[in-house]
């Protein structure tokens, strides 16, 4: 036993007890979190690691079972597995797509492809009690500027993906099908529901479905929950699910921002991937407002004077907060969750944690140009920050 898995084996025998079954599944969970992450940080170890794990390699979940063999053979056609499974990370580490997003779909046809605009208008309210969506699971080059194009992972070809737009005791009957070698998987922030089974891996060519009803008005975050999540979220599969609540919220131009990084490794086709290696490091290359950098400056968003805005701002991180801040202004009103309640009034900068969303409005009573900015200011200098144009 390496040093390495010495520790790991100490560490997971270091569990607090809280019962021997509950501890039992808190101690496998930490060891597979932690294999997953080694196993892309340092190749062979996530065997040697399986081997010395706290079940003696052998699993106690039948489909992760099932999976496992039919993947060591290689075959695609098994049960959806976990995202808790050691499988996402051992699919990886088989293909060789550990350290980068460069697949081949990834960056095939980078040159050709067109920048748009990410549209930050809220879609509106479906108008039925049930809203049926489906999701793939995509790989594609995103330009997101004139020089950059992304070899990203997505959830429908683009980053983010589509903004959901749902209600308080609504009901969203999701679908994800995955068109592509990688597992994924979707975990919606917005939801309570069991993770193990609703945000379990689904393998190519298959599709899983589950429903919720939301019980709380906010901004929400979704991504793929796959291990290793962060290279999963890092190369571009997240999103933003709007929940508003049941009771009227004021009148007001609704946007939604979803702040996250890049890191990008050394282009391949003229698609950069994401590296893995620079996420574990933090200091990301680009930080955007809806996955472009600097795209609201380019192309502004606007509203007359009196208006009242309402920005639904969800950080997707990875790893970074989103110190929401508009330069010339205060918001009059920051909903804190659950709006219209936990309101606190003359904001000047809120920060919103990885992986959260709050709700910020201000009334547009002085016609300008107000930047918005993440004011963690090497963030806005690396592209969050965008003009808000408040016209007569
Ligand atoms: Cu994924």
């Amino acid at each position: 036993m390496s040093e390495i898995d010495a520790q790991l084996s100490s560490e997971v025998a270091e569990q607090p007890a809280a019962g021997p079954v509950q501890n039992e599944l808190e101690s496998r969970r930490a060891f597979l979190t932690r294999t997953s992450l080694l196993s892309l940080a340092i190749p062979g170890v996530g065997a040697a690691l399986a081997a010395c794990s706290p079940t003696g390699g052998a699993s106690h979940d039948s489909a992760e079972q099932r999976v496992g063999s039919t993947t060591d053979t290689g075959a695609q056609g098994g049960q959806p597995h976990n995202s808790d499974s050691r499988l996402d990370s051992a699919v990886l580490k088989r293909e060789h797509r550990a350290a980068t997003s460069a697949t081949g779909s990834a960056t095939q046809g980078a040159a050709a492809v067109a920048y748009h605009r990410f549209a930050p208008e809220l879609p509106p309210l479906s108008g039925g009690a049930t809203q049926q969506i489906h999701f793939h699971a995509r790989e594609a080059p995103v330009r997101i500027d004139a020089s950059t194009v992304v070899a990203a992972w997505t959830f429908e070809g683009d980053v983010p993906g589509p903004i959901v737009h749902t209600r308080v005791g609504d009901t969203v009957e999701f679908t994800l099908t995955n068109d592509v070698d990688i597992p994924h998987s979707m975990d919606f922030h917005a939801a309570q529901i069991d993770p193990k089974e609703a945000f379990k891996s689904v393998l190519k060519n298959e599709s899983h479905t589950f429903t919720f009803k939301p019980r709380h008005a906010g901004a929400f975050l979704y991504h793929c929950g796959t291990a290793p999540v962060l290279m999963h979220l890092g190369s571009g599969m997240f999103g933003a699910i709007i929940v508003s609540p049941r009771e009227p919220m004021p009148p007001a131009k609704d946007f939604v921002l979803v702040q996250n990084e890049f890191y990008f490794g050394d282009a391949v086709n003229g698609a950069h991937p994401s590296s893995f290696q620079k996420m574990l490091g933090m200091l990301p290359d680009l930080v955007c407002f809806n996955g472009r950098p600097n795209q609201y400056v380019n192309e502004p968003i606007r509203v007359k004077v009196g208006d009242r805005v309402r920005f639904w701002v969800v950080s997707a991180g990875p790893s970074h907060p989103c110190n929401f801040h508009i330069v010339g202004e205060q918001f009059d009103t920051v909903y804190l969750g659950a709006p219209p309640g936990n309101a606190i009034r003359g904001v000047q900068t809120f920060s919103v944690a990885p992986g959260g969303g709050m709700v910020y409005e201000l009334v547009c009573d002085v016609p300008g140009e107000f930047p918005f900015v993440n004011h963690g200011f090497g963030h806005g200098q690396r592209g969050a920050i965008g003009l808000l144009v408040v016209e007569h």
